[in-house]
């Protein structure tokens, strides 16, 4: 099965949308390998942004993600990857489709509430960075023999 990273910005933590994010992956079927809320050190940020250090908007970027906690998840399922980012919606919220997180909840491409793995490959590097050997589950669940063919 496959696995992919998401994690609520401290701006979706601060305003409370923990709760409404985790029913909307647990709604679809995906299976939760891991989750914990942290204040991010700055290394682990400068991993996961690593292909944006020379943007103009890292370093608004980088405060914002070390401004509060961060809930970081590990969601598993077929297509996880993918279909997280479908449901994550577009990078500006403005353009993000309604139904979408970041369509639902946010207007300002500098605060878009949540981070999702962009293919198969960041998601393996991303989960390795916030989530040592072991903090990942394995586990069978109930509802797998009606979710899948
Ligand atoms: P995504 O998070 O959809 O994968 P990305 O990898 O291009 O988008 O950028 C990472 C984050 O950086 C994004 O969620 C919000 C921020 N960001 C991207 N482009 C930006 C911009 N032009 N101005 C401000 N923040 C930006
Ligand atoms: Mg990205």
């Amino acid at each position: 099965m496959d696995r992919t990273f998401v994690m609520i910005k401290p701006d979706g933590v601060q305003r409370g949308l923990v709760g409404e994010i985790v029913s909307r992956f647990e709604a679809k079927g995906l299976k939760l390998a891991g989750a914990k809320i942290e204040i991010l050190p700055e290394e682990r940020v400068i991993e996961q942004y690593r292909e944006h250090l020379e943007k103009p908007f890292f370093p608004g970027l980088k405060t914002y993600i070390m401004s509060g906690p961060c809930f970081l998840m590990a969601w598993e399922g077929k297509g996880a990857v993918a279909v997280a980012r479908r449901m994550i919606g577009a990078t500006n919220p403005a353009e993000a489709a309604p139904g979408s997180i970041r369509g639902d909840f946010a207007l300002d491409i500098g605060r878009n509430v949540i981070h999702g793995s962009d293919s198969p490959e960041s998601a393996a590097r991303e989960l390795g960075i916030h989530f040592p050997p072991g903090e990942l589950l394995e586990y069978s669940k109930i509802d797998e023999p009606v979710l899948y063919e």
